[in-house]
């Protein structure tokens, strides 16, 4: 196919409350949707980035401007595109691996709408639903944090994962411990908080029988990650770090890693997360599908991913409800702590327009020259 434009579409969904992390507080999901138009078909992609450079170094201004300016124009002059071809046409731009990965699931989808094929088979999906667990963001006390765990646990989910920060670690771990038991899955997210020097701390983790501590040091520190999973019980999973599926293959072969979280807007798209999943289903490393407040436009497609062999662990591919009242498509709900596979072509889920004009903060139109057929 041809790309005959690009809308460059800004979105802000207000949280259903404040979500804490290590790295700060959010009240609103300020998102940016990628719709191509092609000669076969339309498609979406959601770019995860966030509003400022606070989970990595992409935001939302700067996926916009490389968009623009290099990403677009460089598809636009592709005259027999396919998504298989993205990756290979940008690979010369560096980084920007989240606005990237909006371009290529959004041609990815045109496609798969032409063809009639949905993604979750494209990408070798072998179950028609996942099993879903729920991130919790810091609180101010931990009676507040064990009623949030209570009620997601009342929800169905899963796998309860905590955020955590020094200060705020071993002693919300142990009551939620306490409180839930050795029954439920509990695992834990620093966002790189720590250093190599905090490992003895972080070995007090070591009675709670944790799944997994996500990614505790910084991102560039894959020999401080080695060298903490040999000294702690818990085994270490890497969020942040893992960028390709080339960063993959060396955490894996440097011991840095047990457990790979996959996040396809963090590594350039969802074919780079089939080769990720791929390299860790080689190496016996579990993974588990990442989420970054996706719309269910993006939860769609993490939902399809989530469904291949490797995710032998629940994700945090949570109900719309966890964080929006109102979604932009009809929303994903839980069913016995799971949520269904879509089965239609392509991400197989469309905005609803009134939803999504009520949204909208901007847009762009990015036209791309056609060239005569005669
Ligand atoms: C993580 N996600 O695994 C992240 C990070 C994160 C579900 O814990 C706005 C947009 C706020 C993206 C907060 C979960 C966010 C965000 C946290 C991503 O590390
Ligand atoms: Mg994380």
């Amino acid at each position: 196919m041809k790309l005959t434009g690009v809308e460059l579409r800004r979105i802000s969904l207000p949280l259903v409350s404040p979500f804490r992390t290590s790295f700060g507080t959010e009240t609103t999901r300020d998102a940016l949707l990628v719709r191509v138009e092609s000669t076969e078909a339309e498609g979406w992609g959601e770019c995860v980035a966030m509003s400022g450079p606070l989970y990595s170094s992409e935001y939302v201004d700067g996926a916009i401007d490389v968009l623009r300016r290099f990403f677009v124009p460089a598809l636009g002059a592709v005259e027999r595109l396919s998504a298989i071809d993205v990756a290979p046409a940008l690979a010369k731009f560096h980084g920007h691996r989240m606005a990237k990965a909006a371009l290529e699931t959004a041609v990815l989808d045109a496609e798969l709408r032409a063809e009639g094929r949905p993604l979750a088979r494209e990408l070798g999906a072998v179950h028609d639903r996942v099993p879903c667990g729920v991130s919790v963001g810091i609180m101010n006390s931990i009676p507040e944090l064990l009623d949030a765990v209570g009620g997601y646990l009342d929800e169905g989910y899963l796998r309860i994962k905590l955020k955590i920060q020094p200060g705020w670690d071993i002693d919300p771990v142990a009551a939620v411990h306490e409180r839930f038991g050795d029954d439920i899955l509990l695992q834990v997210d620093a966002n790189t908080a720590y250093s190599v020097s905090d490992a003895r701390h972080l070995a007090r983790l070591d009675p709670f029988n944790l799944l997994l501590i996500e990614q505790p040091l910084d991102e560039e520190d894959i020999l401080g990650h080695a060298e903490l999973a040999r000294s702690i019980k818990t085994p270490v999973c890497l969020d942040e770090s893992i960028t390709s599926a080339r960063a993959a293959a060396a955490a894996i072969t440097l011991g840095a890693c047990s457990i790979i979280n996959i996040k396809p807007g963090r590594v350039g798209g969802y074919l780079e997360s089939v080769r990720i999943h791929d390299v860790c289903v080689a190496h016996g490393i579990p993974v588990w599908c990442g989420g970054m407040l996706e719309t269910g436009l993006g939860r769609a497609a993490n939902v399809a991913l989530a469904a291949l062999p490797g995710f032998t662990l629940p994700g945090d591919t949570s109900a719309s409800s966890r964080y929006y009242q109102t979604d932009i498509t009809t929303p994903f709900t839980l069913d016995n702590g799971h949520l269904p596979v879509p089965t239609t072509p392509g991400i197989g889920i469309d905005p609803l327009p009134d939803h999504l004009a009520a949204v909208t903060t901007s847009t762009e139109w990015l036209p791309l020259q056609v060239v005569g057929s005669d």
